[in-house]
């Protein structure tokens, strides 16, 4: 079973892998990640966080991880588990290919009694489909009596202050049941929150993908209630702030210019693809990832209405971009909804610069100010912190006549009452 000898072998040390590596490390296991690049394995032995974490450069520096590219060190782990990216291509197909690279370097180097158990967020299927078979055929071993197998779907929320790998409630799905009892007693030595364990791998596989797709559709449905109501001059904000009064069955989810990062976006597209496959379709998650991939668009569309009423030529059009990563105070742009907005702006010729605090690096200036100077319109497209300062004055110092609200952020009566025209998201 599991002792605090047992040597614990982490595939990706990302958002997922990292926090989980310190907290196996925290636990008293012999630990060690594995990573793509040597320049992020240099980064790590240094104690160096290779991403924007305040939080996990800290721990890394307390507890020190050992980061690899070298996939033998798996000939002696007890358990290898597995936080690789499952993203989708440019056609929204799901990409498996560093589920399969990953398989297949597993089955080289596994050993007989070893535990896989899979992170990554997957389709229901995929386990028993892809990382089983690639791992049998590579090892030549057999999955659930040479090796165990579970999955265990990661719920990292980037940003998030209350909820961590720590406390985070998981389930547990296993090929058997030795694989389930080991599993579940390898998170409880580690992890605080409830591990639940699931009847099948396939069951903890749809967990997780249920719960992205729950998110998508419903922000969905207030994107598109926010569409009408604008048309309506009704306030969605004031609307939505009414519906949560309701102490029971209603969440709230906010419209906004799109959705990004690399779960809610994307997570419902191995659940359409897969279903597909079987012979369904899946036609009301495939609308609201519809909806939501027109938000960019249709935020664009609102300055270029603004413009046109207000007779300003969009070729003469200079916007200020505020705001790259997808959601706010965090520096994570992946399938970010600004992006989007950059290129539709591209598209109408309208010239403009991008600046995002958290991305400096592929910001077009490196300052608010410098970002609202000689401009005429401002796109709001993450509600980062420093932009909630905005205020009309600042706007109307460099000429700014126009704010497109993106993240419905703003005072949108402050703004309007001092001549600056305002559309928010629905409002
Ligand atoms: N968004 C909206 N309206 C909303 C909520 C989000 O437009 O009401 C947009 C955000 O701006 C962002 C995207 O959707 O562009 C995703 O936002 P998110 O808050 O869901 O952030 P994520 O991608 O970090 O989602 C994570 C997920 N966690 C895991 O997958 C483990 C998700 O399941 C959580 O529900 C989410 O955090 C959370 O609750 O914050």
């Amino acid at each position: 079973m599991i002792s605090k000898k047992t040597n614990i072998v982490i595939v990706g040390l990302g958002y997922v892998g990292l926090p989980l590596a310190l907290l196996v490390k925290k636990a008293g296991y012999n630990i060690i990640g594995i990573v793509r690049n040597s320049k992020k394995a240099e980064l790590i032995n240094k104690g160096i966080c290779p991403f924007k974490d305040l939080e996990l450069s800290k721990q890394l520096k307390k507890y020190r991880i050992n980061a690899t590219i070298d996939y033998s060190v798996i000939k002696n782990a007890d358990i290898v588990i597995l936080c690789i990216p499952t993203p989708v291509n440019s056609q929204y197909y799901p990409d498996l290919e560093p589920l399969i690279s990953v398989s297949a370097q597993v089955g080289k180097y596994i050993k007989p009694k070893s535990l896989v158990i899979l992170e990554s967020t997957v389709n229901p299927g995929a386990t028993e489909s892809v990382l089983i078979p690639i791992i049998e055929m590579t090892s030549h071993l057999k999955a659930g009596i040479d090796f165990l197998v579970s999955h265990s779907p990661e719920r990292i929320n980037p940003g998030d202050k209350t909820w961590n790998v720590t406390n985070i409630p998981r389930v547990v799905g296993s090929l058997t049941e030795e694989g389930l009892n080991k599993t579940l007693a390898f998170y409880r030595s580690v992890l605080k929150g409830q591990i639940k364990p699931m009847k099948s791998i396939k069951a903890a596989e749809a967990v997780k993908i249920v719960e992205n797709c729950f998110r998508d559709i419903n922000i969905a449905f207030v994107n598109e209630l926010a569409m009408s109501f604008a048309n309506l001059d009704i306030d969605i904000s004031d609307v939505l702030e009414g519906a949560s009064t309701k102490p029971f069955a209603f969440i709230k989810h906010l419209p906004g210019c799109g959705v990004g990062g690399h779960c809610i976006p994307v997570d419902p597209y191995y659940m359409i693809d897969y279903a597909n496959q079987k012979g369904f379709q899946h036609n009301f998650l495939s609308l609201a990832r519809k909806i939501n991939n027109n938000m960019p668009r249709y935020t664009v569309d609102l300055l270029i209405k603004e413009l046109n009423k207000l007779n300003i030529h969009i070729k003469k059009t200079k916007v200020a971009v505020l705001g790259l990563a997808y959601k706010a105070d965090i520096d994570d742009i992946r399938e970010s909804p600004s992006l989007a907005i950059i290129k539709h702006l591209h598209e109408e010729g309208i010239t403009y610069d991008v600046f995002d605090p958290y991305v400096l690096e592929k910001s077009t200036v490196k300052s608010l100010n410098e970002a609202l100077k000689n401009k005429i319109a401002v796109i709001i497209a993450t509600n980062h912190k420093q932009f909630l300062n905005l205020t009309p004055q600042i706007l109307k110092k460099n000429g700014i006549k126009i704010v497109i609200d993106g993240r419905n952020c703003l005072d949108k009566e402050l703004f309007i009452k001092n001549g600056i025209y305002y559309k928010g998201i629905g409002r």
